[in-house]
């Protein structure tokens, strides 16, 4: 093991110092001397940074190799600031604006940060399971030889310990498990307090059970080296010390010295005379906040010693607030120095007033040499890459053949077919889907390329020669991850691959399938995915209650809503299969362009029968959101509108009432996300002066002003019933607003109101005379 110089010790120790001084100051400024214009709280974490600034320290100027990506804790923002500002990546006018429009974020941001995030953290736990999967992209890609084992890193998590409480952490490293996941750090900030309070004893024993019964190497730092040395001298001290509970713990070092030692003569009396007649209160204190956590040669060392690849959870022993006036105070989460703390804060770093922001202030000459040294280091490592978009050509997707067909069926089609035509697209997908692979139409394409694992999985059953559809082998070059029923995984799972461009400078093209309900499983980390640009191909099937017999606690409404209030991600709603071929070749291209994103195309198992075309007038309306699959006459006083699986209905519709509705038009809606986009941007660009209008705006304008129409989706209504704000139409919505009951699908669409009958209804209500 390399053991470090004792002058880069001494430099680190100073770094820290550094680092926990920039990050109170800089949440100290936005609170207290920037101007504020609305008079709200800017808020920040002086607490939170100050109990992980070693660890910090530690990490970035000593033990992180140039291809390590971290995941901060959200609210350790400002540490990682400091951190680039030191280096030279960060501006003083960035942090002088943190919490401020265009200046240092919040939470560490991939997307609005101007220095290196490599994963963007807010919502706490996704941040920690990403790493897992992002591991899991590297294995991934240096086994298909994309990669150069020399090039692999590691990935680090810094967690706060309540954040130990979300699910998703466990979901993921039991999938980590499966998988075999390595090069993990996964280090909790042990300051036993979470945002209302200390947190519960009861679950410390537990986490490190959870974490190596999957695996993972568990390392507690729980003394620092001067706490360890007294403590194992002092075997009474040492056992009733660590009787205390968080509670009692963290109001110790709160309260300080003088309480230390009655409490510490209350317990053991005599026979701690001898050992507290060596301190005076301030050194008793000091000496009781040497955890693990805050020494900088325990951090080092543990550090050094796993530098394996096997996955390892530290549990780095803190305080919260360490060094600060309301260390240990359980209500210091969000705790603020006011300035009579923060000068006497100032002068104990050894800041000149006025000198606040000055990088290296407060250290002398001697030690400088060695801190500039170590930074120098560090730089080299921490430099932000720039996105790699724009490598991989993507081809014409032929359209599968067939009269009737399911959207579903049409995407296991297409992807089979490219699958043999090959290519470099081809090769460059990668499935993956929580359990439910066969059920959403991937099978043709796994059977094709295999599943992903690291070491080899023979499949049995073909083994066996026992008959089966699907062939399960698993291989290091198969291109399908098949993950546990967890949907927060499968998106933490398509965020990491969607950041292979980033990550790695390897584009990937990830195609997730689940069921269309169970998106709501794991919205979070699909928000999250989104929120990091993250680009993938989401296909939700089947959808709606279109799938009839098969159950209605899977019907799924309102993921068109969601999807329509979800940046970053766009929807498609196809009725045929010739739609769903354009958009995802559509898909493709826009995961690979720096102004694309992320698609969720939602499909469905009903098989119907195909539109017959004349040109291919529609493909461009389609994937701008809609088309006139009926054009209307001039100046109608009615249309249909209609989205996915339900188009028969629309059709026999249309069919029927045309005849007795001159001019009734029917429009096929394909995204009303994109619709809807288009139609507020138009109005913003208006006042701006440009007088383009949107899509929506330009197909509902052949209508008549006061047209009626009747929108009909296997969804919310409220998916389409806004069109009729676009132009001042009048909207009979038809759609589906309650769930749960099985049935033939002439049962549900007349139950819901989505046939032919409702149709008509509709219509001629519309049409009767105001
Ligand atoms: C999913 C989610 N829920 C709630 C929050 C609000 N929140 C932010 S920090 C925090 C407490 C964190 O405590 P801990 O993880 O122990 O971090 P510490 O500040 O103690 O280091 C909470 C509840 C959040 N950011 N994300
Ligand atoms: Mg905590």
């Amino acid at each position: 093991m390399l053991q470090p110089a004792t002058t880069d010790i001494e430099s680190l120790k100073i770094l820290d110092d550094r680092l926990r001084w920039l990050s109170a100051w800089t949440i100290h400024h936005a609170n207290h001397i920037r101007n504020s214009t609305d008079g709200l709280k800017v808020g920040g974490h002086q607490a939170s940074c100050a109990s992980m600034s070693a660890l910090m320290a530690a990490l970035y100027f000593h033990a992180l190799g140039p291809n390590d990506r971290v995941a901060v804790k959200p609210h350790a923002g400002p540490l990682l600031h400091a951190i680039h500002y030191l280096l030279g990546g960060q501006s003083r006018e960035a942090l002088e604006n943190f919490r401020g429009f265009g200046g240092a974020q919040s939470y560490p941001s991939r997307t609005k940060d101007s220095i290196p995030v490599d994963f963007s953290t807010g919502s706490v736990g996704l941040g920690v399971a990403i790493t897992l999967f992002a591991s899991l992209m590297q294995d991934y890609l240096t086994a298909h030889g994309r990669m150069d084992e020399a090039d692999r890193g590691r990935f680090v998590a810094l967690i706060g310990d309540a954040e130990l409480d979300e699910g998703n952490i466990y979901e993921a490293i039991i999938e980590g498990a499966k998988h075999d996941v390595r090069n993990l750090w996964w280090i909790i900030d042990y300051n036993r307090q979470s945002l209302d309070a200390t947190s519960a004893d009861r679950m410390f024993e537990r986490f490190d059970e959870i974490f190596r019964s999957c695996g993972w190497r568990v390392v507690e730092l729980r003394y620092g080296r001067k706490l360890k040395a007294a403590l194992d001298a002092q075997p009474k001290l040492k056992a009733w010390f660590e009787t205390l509970s968080n509670a009692e713990l963290s109001a110790l070092h709160y309260q300080g010295g003088a309480t230390w030692r009655a409490r510490i003569q209350a317990a053991l009396g005599k026979s701690a005379a001898a050992f507290l007649k060596g301190y005076d209160d301030a050194a008793l204190a000091a000496l009781f906040t040497d955890l693990g956590g805050h020494c900088m040669e325990s951090l080092v060392e543990a550090f050094a010693a796993a530098d394996d690849d096997v996955p390892t959870l530290f549990i780095a022993w803190t305080i919260k607030g360490f060094g600060l006036p309301f260390a240990g105070h359980k209500d210091n989460h969000s705790g603020l120095m006011n300035p009579t703390q923060m000068t006497a804060f100032r002068e104990a770093m050894g800041v000149r007033e006025g000198e606040e922001w000055a990088p290296l202030e407060g250290i002398g000459d001697n030690a400088r040499t060695g801190v500039e040294a170590l930074l120098e280091r560090a730089r080299i490592a921490r430099d932000k890459r720039s996105r790699a978009f724009g490598s991989v050509a993507v081809p014409a997707l032929p359209v599968p053949a067939g009269e009737e067909q399911s959207t579903q069926a049409a995407f296991g089609r297409i992807l089979l077919d490219l699958s043999k035509a090959g290519g470099e697209l081809a090769n460059r997908i990668l499935t993956t889907s929580p359990d439910v692979t066969v059920s959403t139409n991937l099978g043709a394409w796994v059977n094709q390329r295999g599943l992903f694992r690291r070491s080899e999985m023979a499949d049995i059953f073909a083994q066996e020669k026992i008959a089966s559809a699907q062939k399960w082998s698993a291989t290091n070059n198969g291109q399908h991850v098949e993950l546990g029923i967890a949907e927060s995984n499968l998106f933490l799972m398509l965020a990491a691959a969607g950041l292979s461009g980033d990550l790695f400078g390897q584009r990937l093209f990830p195609v997730g399938t689940l069921y269309d309900p169970f998106i709501a499983r794991g919205l979070d980390a699909l928000n999250y995915a989104c929120y990091q640009d993250a680009r993938f191909l989401l296909v939700a099937t089947p959808s709606g209650i279109t799938l009839g017999p098969e159950g209605g606690a899977h019907q799924s409404i309102n993921p068109p809503l969601i999807a329509l209030g979800q940046p970053g991600l766009r929807h498609y709603e196809p009725a045929f299969a010739d739609e769903l071929a354009a958009m995802m070749e559509h898909a493709f291209r826009l995961i690979d362009d720096p102004a694309g994103e992320s698609t969720y195309l939602r499909l469905s198992t009903r098989s119907i029968a195909q539109a017959e075309r004349t040109g291919n007038g529609w493909r461009e309306g389609a994937l701008a959101g809609g088309y006139w699959l009926r054009e209307p006459g001039a100046n109608a006083n009615a249309a249909i509108v209609a989205m996915g699986a339900v188009m028969p209905e629309a059709l026999a519709a249309w069919e029927e009432l045309s005849d007795d509705v001159p001019g009734l038009g029917l429009l096929a809606v394909t995204s009303p996300d994109l619709l809807h986009r288009g139609w507020t941007a138009a109005q913003a660009g208006r006042w701006k002066g440009e007088r383009q209008p949107s899509h929506i705006e330009h197909l509902l304008s052949r209508l008549a002003p006061g047209a009626g129409l009747v929108t009909l989706a296997d969804a919310a209504p409220a998916s389409l019933s806004w069109l009729g704000g676009v132009l001042g139409q009048r909207v009979a919505p038809l759609g589906v607003e309650k769930f749960g009951q099985t049935g033939s699908l002439a049962d549900l669409y007349a139950t819901y109101r989505l046939d032919g009958d409702a149709i008509t209804e509709a219509v001629a209500e519309l049409l009767l005379p105001a």
